[in-house]
């Protein structure tokens, strides 16, 4: 790929202080943007610039010069529906107009496996379940979700940018809880879907599922090979550790469904 500019909107956040040393290239510079302070710049390969996705001027002053924009800003668990609405909604679609306004053709967007929450494993039935199938979000948060990639479909359709939207499982370290034996995508990987997303494999418009080559898995794998996305790790390392407490089983509410215990969590109160 050919990046030389990258922005990094929610720089400060979990995944981009995850991905800052891993999307650092010869050649590429990462604009850091982020409402909170970032005081680690590497000079010779980051800049920052502060600000709020919510504020549309600082946004078109961050997104103007980049070649493609990595967009991870917004609330990342339930929050209130004005919350929600302003940062995720609101805050996305600045982004995208940004884009448009500023000539940068490639949007990759961080959506979630929340939009689709409500999908089951019966409904799958022993079938991976695809990246194509209709939002079922299972809370605020989700649908703000399911909003982020159907505007990432307007601004395609109508603009003709490049449009990436990552429904991502459980991006971390480590997985946070049995359940990310199927959800968990490493660092790693994470890094691997971000170049392929990058790339010219994925031009034109995708929703690809953002989750490690685990063996529990059962979201769909096919969507990220389309775009050269090869996974290569697999959570099942972490098993014995999360199978002390739990078995492992797919009538388990936590595992039946996509966003596990997001479905039973008060709408619109912060996690
Ligand atoms: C998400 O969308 C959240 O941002 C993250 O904190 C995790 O909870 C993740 O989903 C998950 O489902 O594990």
């Amino acid at each position: 790929d050919t990046t030389s500019r990258l922005l990094i909107t929610g720089a400060a956040g979990n995944m981009g202080k995850m991905l800052r040393p891993l999307l650092r290239k010869p050649g590429r510079t990462l604009r850091l943007f982020d409402i909170a302070d970032i005081t680690d710049i590497d000079p010779g390969h980051e800049e920052y610039v502060q600000g709020s996705v919510t504020d549309r001027a600082a946004v078109a002053a961050a997104v103007e010069g980049v070649d493609a924009v990595l967009h991870l800003g917004g609330l990342s668990t339930e929050d209130s529906w004005e919350n929600i609405l302003s940062v995720n909604v609101d805050g996305t679609q600045a982004v995208f107009e940004a884009a448009v306004a500023h000539g940068v053709t490639r949007v990759i967007a961080a959506s979630s496996n929340h939009a689709v929450g409500f999908w089951t494993h019966a409904e799958a039935g022993g079938d991976p379940l695809p990246g194509d199938v209709p939002p079922r979000p299972d809370g605020f948060y989700g649908w703000s979700k399911a909003a982020v990639e159907a505007l990432g479909r307007l601004y395609h359709d109508r603009f003709g940018i490049d449009v990436v939207n990552l429904r991502i499982g459980s991006s971390f370290d480590r997985p946070p809880n049995y359940r990310g034996l199927a959800s968990w995508m490493s660092p790693a990987d994470t890094a691997r879907l971000i170049e392929a997303a990058l790339s010219d494999s994925a031009k034109g418009f995708h929703t690809v599922w953002g989750i490690s080559r685990n063996t529990r898995s059962w979201w769909s794998a096919a969507e990220g090979a389309a775009i050269g996305y090869e996974p290569q790790d697999d959570a099942e390392v972490f098993a014995d550790e999360f199978l002390a407490d739990h078995e492992w089983s797919f009538d388990d509410p936590i595992l039946q469904r996509v966003g596990g215990a997001f479905c039973d969590h008060p709408l619109g109160q912060r996690m």
